[in-house]
């Protein structure tokens, strides 16, 4: 299904963790700032709604999407951090740079989930203009940043029952 179908602040809720004394960091892109700033606010307001405390949300801004990654490694190898969430937009079509950009930021954030063991989410909005990013930014389909922020949270979830041996 793609984000056109889906409106990304719709998820399912059941059997979420608690997640009052886990530790997040945001990191966001500043390029497209107009979206980005958006995406924060959904995950920010996601975390928290669903228990998450302020004090243990934690921001890091980075220049562009490209250093998303190298941002969300020094997160995520800090021990008191659980998970992070790295919010950007990459325009298609603008310029050839979002294919190196998307590519690379996608198997940079997965390295470095795989490498510290954390859940570093992918909040990365490839759209085709600036309308469908702002549809996706808190526009008709929802807010990539709670969905991101979304994510997280399950993963904290599965990561906790696996630890436990509960699944
Ligand atoms: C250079 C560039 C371009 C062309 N487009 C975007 C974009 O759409 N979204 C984004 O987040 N960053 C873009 N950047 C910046 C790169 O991510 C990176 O910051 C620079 O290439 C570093 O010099």
């Amino acid at each position: 299904m793609s984000s056109a179908d889906k409106n990304l602040s719709v998820f399912t809720t059941n059997g979420l963790p608690d997640i009052s004394a886990k530790k997040f960091a945001i990191i966001v892109a500043e390029w497209n700032s107009e979206v980005t700033e958006k995406l924060f606010e959904g995950a920010y307001q996601t975390l928290t709604q669903y228990g998450a405390s302020s004090e243990n949300i934690e921001r890091g801004n980075v220049p562009g999407s490209f250093e998303l990654t190298l941002g969300a490694q020094w997160f995520a190898e800090r021990a008191d951090i659980d998970a992070v969430i790295a919010l950007g937009v990459v325009i298609q079509g603008e310029t050839k740079h979002n294919d190196y950009i998307n590519h690379a930021v996608a198997q940079g954030i997965t390295n470095v989930s795989l490498k510290t063991g954390k859940p570093v989410i992918f909040g990365v909005l490839t759209p085709n203009n600036m309308e469908q990013a702002l549809d996706r930014a808190g526009g008709i389909h929802g807010n990539k940043g709670d969905e991101a922020a979304m994510t997280a949270i399950k993963m904290l979830g599965l990561q906790e029952m696996v630890l436990k041996g509960q699944v």
